[in-house]
């Protein structure tokens, strides 16, 4: 399935600054946020943040979401051979953030629409399922690291 990234239209011929603009983070944050409010309240540190215009103009929020798809940046680069960049980032979200599964659905499938949204021409059907499959097998190889950490 990680083949098919390669073959994603997305990226290809694109210039490394490109890219940055691409994955900009703030609208997965907000999204997030905004879609499932239950959330937010995992951040201590956003606690703060009750408008829609607070957290778009947070530079907190766009700190933690750039490490969170640096993070899954460099995950699916690994093409599924991920096992030590995952394993610390499971054992935090299961045993010190306890973060759902279902959570890690909700992120997912909001990069998949924004991306989607802000680049209908780079980002087709094909993109989009190939990126989905992936994004999947990183959840589920999360959620059976959580089992083995007991959450
Ligand atoms: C919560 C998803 C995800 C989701 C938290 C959530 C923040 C990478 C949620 C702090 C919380 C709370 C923290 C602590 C945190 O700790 O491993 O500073 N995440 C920290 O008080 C994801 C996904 C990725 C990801 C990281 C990294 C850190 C971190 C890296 C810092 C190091 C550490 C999946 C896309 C609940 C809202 C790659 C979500 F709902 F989206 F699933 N994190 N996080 N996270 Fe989190």
């Amino acid at each position: 399935v990680y083949e098919h990234i390669n073959l994603m239209t997305f990226g290809r011929n694109k210039t490394r600054n490109e890219m940055k603009t691409l994955v900009s983070t703030k609208p997965y944050c907000y999204r997030l946020f905004q879609l499932h409010p239950e959330t937010q309240e995992r951040f201590a540190k956003f606690k703060n943040l009750t408008t829609i215009d607070a957290l778009k103009s947070s530079e907190e929020v766009k700190k933690h979401g750039t490490t969170v798809l640096t993070a899954l940046g460099r995950i699916l680069k690994q093409k599924n051979n991920h096992e030590q960049e995952l394993k610390p980032l499971a054992e935090s979200h299961a045993t010190k953030h306890k973060i759902p599964v279902k959570y890690l659905e909700f992120i997912c499938e909001i990069i998949v629409k924004v991306i989607a949204e802000k680049h209908p021409s780079d980002f087709g059907a094909d993109s989009q399922a190939a990126m989905k499959k992936a994004l999947e097998l990183f959840r589920n190889d999360m959620a059976s690291k959580y089992k083995e950490f007991g959450f």
